[in-house]
């Protein structure tokens, strides 16, 4: 396998990795404070994220090449709201398409139309996930401080989460 395809994909398993883990830690602090839809939520979100570490290792390895499997720096904790979680989550998107974007360049530069290939479930993937963000966000800022709002809402997403599951959104 192509050493710098190898090495961006070994890049990109420590991002999926540590995506996996801060949704982990938002989901148990959500759990925490009793918000169940979203904790529910959020534990499918980081399941989904291994999965996609997955993806990436079994796809070095049977190319030819070594997958790394790295070490994660602790995640964020603590939270002031759910507010503060999916921003920070859709910014944490942001960034992890970025990085995707990186490796499709690489892969055009190297002239690898496999590994191009093959991350094109990623890209598609980054543009559900940065537009399910957003419109989570967007629900919260209708419902500011409203509690009936924010119990509705956190049902809502527990819904949501079945509704992903069922339309095959990974
Ligand atoms: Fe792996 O899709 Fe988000 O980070």
């Amino acid at each position: 396998m192509n050493k710098r395809i190898e090495d961006i994909l070994n890049t990109q398993i420590k991002a999926e990795a540590t995506s996996s883990q801060l949704y982990l830690a938002m989901a148990s602090w959500a759990e925490c404070a009793g918000i169940n839809g979203t904790a529910e939520f959020l534990y499918k979100h980081s399941d989904e994220e291994r999965m996609h570490m997955l993806k990436l290792v079994r796809f070095i390895n049977e190319r030819g090449g070594k997958a790394e499997i790295p070490s994660i720096e602790l995640p964020q904790t603590e939270f002031e709201s759910l507010t503060q979680i999916f921003s920070l989550l859709l910014e944490h998107e942001i960034k992890v398409t970025n990085m995707i974007n990186e490796v499709v360049f690489v892969c055009l530069e190297e002239k690898d139309y496999s590994t191009h290939n093959f991350m094109q479930w990623f890209v598609a993937e980054q543009l559900e996930e940065e537009a399910l963000a957003r419109n989570i966000l967007d629900k919260l800022k209708m419902i500011g401080n409203d509690k009936a709002g924010l119990y509705l809402f956190d049902r809502d997403l527990e819904t949501l989460q079945n509704i992903n599951t069922s339309s095959g959104i990974e």
